[in-house]
């Protein structure tokens, strides 16, 4: 089996796949000047009141073009089309079916931070377990593991029915940076603390979701026009 399938089939199995290596190293250290730059602090309140500022970029296409090859990387949205779109691997597949980047942001969780707690992206008001409808992914910028508050997954979690339990037990997706954690949006998962004091664990995380539901913040909102015109056709096929 290729990347590709062997990817779907994780994914379709026990929820998510690893793929190690989706950028090279030349490729990351750019990727992580960028993500310097573009990162800012949003002041947030816990539920108990307590400050959660995080580190996060919102809205990423229309404030850069410096992450447009890695959402239209063909490896990753021919999982995503496999999984959002079966046909799609079908003689009557049309590009204008496939996925759309329903979110695309950068994010740190910064060293002393707290977990985010297990959860489901997939909340449309349909009963779970239902065909997929969101595939989430994040690229690793730094190590994820079990000090940094690598992602958090339930597997096999894709397919249970009924609420998200927060004590349900998980496994860390444990990446180097330049990999990818591919999700289904079903998928129950959340990340650990980041247990360091010097370590950020920052994170380019792109969802996509089927074409014919509305996106969770549509990134091709607020690309000014002579911008879009000059968009390579995949790129302009996920928006
Ligand atoms: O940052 C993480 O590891 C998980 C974040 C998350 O819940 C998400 O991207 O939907
Ligand atoms: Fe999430």
């Amino acid at each position: 089996m290729n990347t590709t399938d062997q990817a779907i089939q994780e994914i379709e199995d026990v929820g998510y796949t690893i793929i190690p290596e989706i950028i090279s190293p030349s490729r990351l250290i750019q990727a992580q000047q960028d993500a310097e730059k573009l990162l800012h602090t949003i002041p947030a309140e816990g539920l108990n009141g307590t400050r959660i500022d995080g580190r996060m970029c919102k809205g990423l296409f229309a404030k850069t073009r410096e992450f447009d090859d890695i959402a239209a990387n063909a490896t990753v949205t021919a999982i995503v089309n496999g999984i959002l779109h079966p046909h799609g691997r079908s003689a009557y597949y049309s590009p204008k079916q496939g996925a759309q980047l329903g979110t695309a942001m950068i994010k740190d969780v910064q060293p002393g931070e707290d977990i985010r707690a297990l959860h489901r992206d997939d909340n449309y008001p349909i009963p779970h377990p239902h065909p997929p409808l969101i595939v989430n992914s994040l690229l690793a910028l730094d190590p994820f593991n079990d000090e940094t508050g690598g992602t958090w997954v339930v597997p096999g979690s894709h397919t249970w029915s009924g609420q998200v339990s927060t004590t349900a037990e998980h496994v860390t997706v444990i990446m180097e940076p330049g990999s990818i954690v591919l999700f289904n949006g079903a998928l129950w998962h959340g990340h650990g603390p980041n247990y360091t004091t010097d370590q950020a664990r920052r994170a380019l995380n792109l969802l996509y979701n089927c074409s014919w539901l509305r996106p969770w913040e549509g990134e091709h909102l607020g690309i000014p026009e002579n911008e879009w015109d000059s968009l390579p056709p995949a790129v302009k096929a996920i928006l």
